[in-house]
């Protein structure tokens, strides 16, 4: 990555959540374990006092709630980071649950780290989803440039972080960039609170119990992607020359977009006593239906390269192959149900 100084550690925010439990151990291996210093709002299990563990390093670590600004001004003068990854942020759903809250960490808490940024010339990366799209935007083949009028508070707080980091880019220079992620799908860490988590749950207890209930509608079509092709597409986006990037804040990226039946077909392929059966969530049902079917990601294509290498098969067949011992075991279950 592009480095204003070797010297200057990464930042990350939200560092236990689904994308930074897989992007912290990323970082580490691109740039060394000195180089990173992981923050979250409490301390993870691993590690003791001023330290955390992440895969197989063990980095420096320190309790940051970004909702105060003091806090996260404090931290950023005292670390002088090169770059800030700001991923702490609440979900769709459990933002539904808590809009309130959910404003304080995804809206105030990216305005704070912005500031800091500005003050102590960190680049940053804020991830944004396919929620900064509405019920009024095109839901197929979503443009890049579109209408975004979202009707969650969770899409809310994503359009405003991504015109934030166009506004502290073009009013102050800060080096902001973003990507608009569909669910992401991931073996190592659960989602926790959002409206693609099915996506994620269906692996585990498809190998449990050989079926799953899906709160979402059989048909509901939405974009996906594998944890490996979402960090890669940060690491590049982030190591992309500037004068290539004509959007900033935030690009689409998509791997491939499927509905839960589809997801339960390619499942039966390697398992083909699963079922799936759907007892539909209205709220998350209505948030899904809100979003996108599939975006156009042509812009990240031309732009800085992106591509993406899971499709739907290589994902659940990755996904079964990592989870698969893991579920083994797991005490409560019998050698058939995990046995595939
Ligand atoms: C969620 O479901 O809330 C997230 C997202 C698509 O941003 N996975």
């Amino acid at each position: 990555m592009r480095t204003p100084n070797s010297k200057q550690p990464i930042l990350i925010t939200g560092a236990m959540g689904q994308l930074g439990s897989e992007l912290v151990p990323a970082l580490i291996r691109r740039y060394g374990p000195g180089s990173v210093i992981a923050t979250d709002i409490r301390h993870p299990e691993t590690g003791h006092g001023s330290t955390a563990v992440f895969g197989d390093a063990e980095v420096e670590f320190r309790v940051l709630d970004c909702v105060d600004p003091q806090q996260v001004g404090h931290v950023a003068t005292d670390v002088k980071p090169s770059v800030i990854f700001h991923l702490a942020a609440l979900l769709s759903a459990v933002a539904e649950r808590r809009p309130q809250l959910a404003w304080q960490v995804n809206a105030q808490g990216t305005f704070n780290v912005l500031e800091a940024a500005r003050e102590t010339g960190a680049r940053v990366f804020v991830p944004s989803s396919i929620a900064a799209f509405g019920p009024s935007t095109p839901r197929d083949g979503t443009p890049q440039e579109t209408l975004q009028r979202p009707d969650t508070i969770y899409g809310v707080t994503k359009v405003t972080g991504e015109l934030l980091c166009d506004y502290y880019h073009s009013r102050f220079g800060v080096d902001t960039r973003g990507l608009r992620f569909p669910g992401l799908i991931s073996h190592v860490a659960e989602p926790g609170g959002g409206t693609t988590d099915y996506a994620v749950e269906i692996f585990r207890d498809a190998l449990r119990y050989s079926s799953y209930q899906c709160f979402l509608a059989e048909d509901t079509r939405l974009d996906m992607m594998y944890m490996p092709d979402a960090i890669r597409a940060v690491l590049e986006l982030m190591e992309a020359d500037p004068e290539r990037l004509r959007h900033r804040n935030a690009f689409n990226v998509t791997a491939f977009s499927c509905t839960p039946g589809e997801l339960a077909a390619e499942i039966r392929q390697h398992m083909p006593e699963f079922t799936l059966r759907c007892e539909v969530d209205p709220v998350r049902q209505g948030i899904a239906e809100s979003w996108p079917r599939s975006m156009d990601d042509s812009e990240a294509r031309s732009q800085w390269g992106w591509r993406h290498e899971y499709g739907l098969a290589e994902t659940a067949a990755d996904m079964l192959a990592h989870l698969r011992p893991r579920v083994a075991r797991e005490p409560h279950l019998s050698h058939g149900a995990a046995g595939g």
